[in-house]
């Protein structure tokens, strides 16, 4: 092949939330080299080692090209007509005899990295009509989203850290460097945080593990896992008692700031320095700190989630930025404009519905519905408990729940008893090994791509969007299309729908939502594109940089973006309080009273003795949950699901470097688990922490590469009953387990 008929594709890759801009070189009909794109005007050519593996994924022989049914026990290769005639036959009956509620839908991680899923989720959900919804949000972010509703009135309105201008950021429980951000789209955190601290500014990092991130920060403080409520508890303890509280030009729009100087009286950090493993004298700098330094920002992620106390230290992140006066301002926690989708530029600015919770409850546990889901920990027992409402039959997309949710042996069996399931996925693996009919998505290469969730949380406001870099094979059917002929069968159209049709219906729907009177006019505007691609043009030209179709001339829609390879830069964050609250108040509500009861909760645990040795997770630079490790570039090299345990520890339980220790949990005992031992100081003296995600040994899964170096199942361990119980997220941070040579 020659140099000239080399072409090059810019998209941004959808393999985790930083959403860098790549550079694909495609010769023949196949990517040949993948690169950061320079130009970009959000990521400027930074990439991590796992964008060169969208080529892996693409090329991958296990990656499924055709719809699979099980016959006799076995998948056999079928038609796209075959399979959809499968799920009508099996799934419709289910519906009729039991109702919709014994139909259950689980979406995974990567739905929220394709527009086309995404988009039409919602469409299969409503169609679907269940109350058995369940989603990867409860074992991540789920406290998050909640903490922010009752904030700031909408599940999405999270505030980021504007790491450009801050002077100082304090980073709880996340680990940037490698995961490269989370509800904070942040390509090269390295580069952004050294050139932070090369203008003077400070990072300080606090985590059970001395983990990559404080490798580059200037101080570091372990903390006990779980800990994280009583410490920020401490720290706005100590800005009342020091009269530090300083609410700035937020003062004007807050409600609830007189209940919070009494509620946090009794954390003073004399009194939670124990509960949390640091010192008060450090609890008390650390609030002068944020108090006093002009630019900064507290920042919690997923380690501050997967705890009992997940929406409670959720609250106190951002309830410490606003008492800082670093909620909204240039170089504190800040809320992204992003150009599409966002729930806080659409409707009346200022003031809305707000949120709420409980709107059902789970059948066997009573968990409240949150986000009009249900917490995937409590998936297993609906399965298994019989009644009225018994889930028989489950859609997965996008999901490996058995690895990646507490106790998957258990919703294994769970799996294996439904009537019916069917997996929308791109592998044979652990948890699809139990569907009865798998139907294969596009590569990602294949695919139209706009980031609709992730402009949300981006450290800065730009507008991008990727035309599919190959041209989809023969018979590779679309997913919103899957998405839509499921949704068709559900609500009992048929298999055989006409999905344009349908298409047109459903975005014909939505327009008359929000364009009313024009809306015949919008779908004229909006006619020649389908599917996402329509819904992307429609958000953009409605959002709030939109042309208006026409109103607003300069204003983008699809086609301005397209022709911007590199995307369109909208600025910097700027300040947007109050006008992107939307909680009926049109205040901040500084204390919701579900978290001040939450705070009383606290309280009442502040004496817990630390268990003897308890379990922490922690992600790598070469993997990515649970569903990479099948590509090679990836995967080479040395076993990486290793157990780091501190030397101490070691002594104590006679566990050598490069031995085999056994995990057991404290509440499924008889599911221990073997792990490769690393010793390292870096660890917690009490603490251990594995990787999650691994285990590829399930007899039935076809993943060739992945299962030569299986790892170990940390979820194996875990309790899948414990959950924060405002939010439904399970705890996976923090659990007690015991552990022996092995
Ligand atoms: N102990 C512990 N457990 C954890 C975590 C932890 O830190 N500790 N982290 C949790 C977090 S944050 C998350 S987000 C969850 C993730 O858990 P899940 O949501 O289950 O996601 P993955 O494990 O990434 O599995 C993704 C699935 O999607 C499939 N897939 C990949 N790409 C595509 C695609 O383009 N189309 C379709 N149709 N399918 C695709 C893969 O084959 C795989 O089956 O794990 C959680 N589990
Ligand atoms: N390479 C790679 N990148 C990824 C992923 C991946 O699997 N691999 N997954 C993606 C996904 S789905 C997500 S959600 C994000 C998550 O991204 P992050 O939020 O950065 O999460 P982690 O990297 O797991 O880091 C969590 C940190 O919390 C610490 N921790 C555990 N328990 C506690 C606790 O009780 N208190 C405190 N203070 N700290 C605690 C852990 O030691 C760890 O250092 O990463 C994304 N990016
Ligand atoms: S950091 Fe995330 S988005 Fe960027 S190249 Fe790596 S996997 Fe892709
Ligand atoms: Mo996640």
């Amino acid at each position: 092949m020659t140099e000239a008929a080399a072409t090059i594709a810019h998209r941004i890759c959808p393999l985790c939330e930083a959403c860098c801009g790549l550079e694909l070189t495609v010769s023949a009909g196949r990517v040949t080299s993948i690169r950061g794109h320079e130009d970009d005007v959000f990521s400027h050519g930074y990439i991590c080692p796992k964008a060169v593996a969208l080529k892996d994924l693409h090329d991958d022989p296990d990656r499924l090209r055709a719809p699979l049914v099980k016959r006799d026990g076995k998948f056999v290769e079928v038609s796209w007509e075959e399979a959809f005639a499968e799920v009508e036959r099996r799934l419709v009956p289910i519906q009729q005899q039991h109702g919709r509620d014994a139909v259950a839908a689980m979406f995974g991680n990567p739905s929220v990295h394709k527009a086309g899923l995404i988009l039409y989720v919602p469409r299969l959900a409503r169609a679907l009509g269940t109350r058995n919804l369940y989603s990867a949000s409860t074992i991540d972010q789920m406290p998050k989203q909640l903490s922010s509703g009752l904030m700031f009135g909408e599940w999405l309105s999270i505030p980021v850290p504007d790491i450009e201008r801050a002077d100082l950021l304090v980073i709880l429980g996340a680990n940037p460097v490698v995961s490269n951000g989370s509800l904070w789209t942040v390509p090269d955190f390295r580069g952004k945080a050294k050139a932070l601290r090369a203008r003077g500014g400070r990072i300080v990092v606090i985590d059970p593990r001395r983990n990559e991130t404080a490798d580059i920060a200037d101080e570091f403080h372990f903390i006990r896992p779980g800990a994280d409520a009583f410490l920020l508890a401490g720290l706005v303890a100590t800005l009342f008692e020091e009269n530090l509280v300083l609410l700035g030009r937020l003062a004007e729009h807050v409600n609830g700031l007189e209940a919070l100087a009494p509620a946090f009286k009794q954390f003073a950090p004399e009194r939670i320095a124990a509960r949390c493993g640091i010192d008060a004298a450090v609890i008390r700098d650390l609030a002068r700190a944020l108090a006093r330094t002009e630019r900064a920002a507290l920042y919690g992620r997923l380690g501050t989630c997967t705890q009992e106390f997940g929406t409670l230290t959720s609250w106190l992140v951002d309830l410490i930025n606003a008492l800082t006066r670093h909620l909204d301002e240039p170089g504190g926690a800040m809320f992204p404009r992003a150009a599409a989708f966002a729930k806080n530029t659409l409707g009346a600015p200022g003031k809305g519905r707000g949120i709420g919770t409980g709107r059902h409850k789970s059948r066997v546990s009573g968990a409240p519905e949150v986000f009009g889901e249900l917490p995937l920990t409590c998936l297993a027992e609906e399965i298994e408990t019989p009644g009225a409402g018994q889930v028989r039959a489950l859609i997965t997309l996008a999901g490996n729940p058995v690895l990646s949710a507490p106790n998957g042996a258990r919703l294994g069996a769970a799996l294996e008893k439904l009537d019916f399931m069917v997996s929308v996925d791109l592998y044979l693996n652990e948890t699809t090994r139990f569907a009865d009919v798998i139907l294969p998505g596009c590569s990602p290469l294949e695919d139209l791509h706009y980031d609709v969730a992730f402009p949300q949380f981006a450290y800065r406001n730009t507008v991008r969007v990727s035309p599919a870099v190959l041209p989809r094979r023969a018979g590779q059917m679309v997913e919103w299309e899957i998405l839509l002929r499921l949704a068709a069968i559900a609500s009992g159209r048929g298999a055989d729908v006409d999905v344009a049709q349908l298409d047109d219906e459903l975005t014909g729907a939505d327009v008359q939502r929000v364009a009313g009177e024009h809306s015949a006019a919008v779908m004229q505007a909006l006619s020649g594109r389908r599917g996402p691609e329509r819904l992307v043009d429609l958000a953009l030209r409605a959002g709030p940089f939109g042309d208006r179709f026409g109103l607003q001339p300069d204003g983008l829609n699809l086609q301005k973006v397209l022709a911007a390879p590199g995307g369109i830069d909208l600025g910097a964050l700027a300040p947007r309080v109050p006008e992107v609250l939307r909680t009926p108040s049109g205040r901040i509500e500084l204390a919701p009273a579900p978290l001040l009861a939450e705070l009383s909760r606290a309280a009442g645990r502040l004496d817990e003795p630390a268990p003897d040795l308890v379990v922490v997770g922690r992600r790598q630079v070469r993997s990515n949950n649970s569903w990479m490790h099948n590509l090679p570039t990836l995967a080479k090299g040395r076993n990486r699901c290793t157990l780091l345990v501190h030397p101490t520890d070691a002594k104590r339980f006679g566990l050598i470097d490069g031995g085999r220790a056994r995990v057991a949990g404290k509440a499924n005992s008889a599911q221990a688990i073997l792990a490769q031992v690393e010793l390292s100081d870096t660890m917690m003296p009490g603490v251990i922490s594995l990787p999650h995600g691994w285990g590829h040994d399930a007899p039935g899964a076809r993943l060739g590469v992945a299962a030569v170096q299986p790892g170990a199942n940390l979820n194996a361990v875990l309790d899948e009953t414990a959950r924060d119980p405002l939010s439904g997220n399970a705890v996976l941070s923090g659990v007690a387990v015991s552990i022996s040579a092995a």
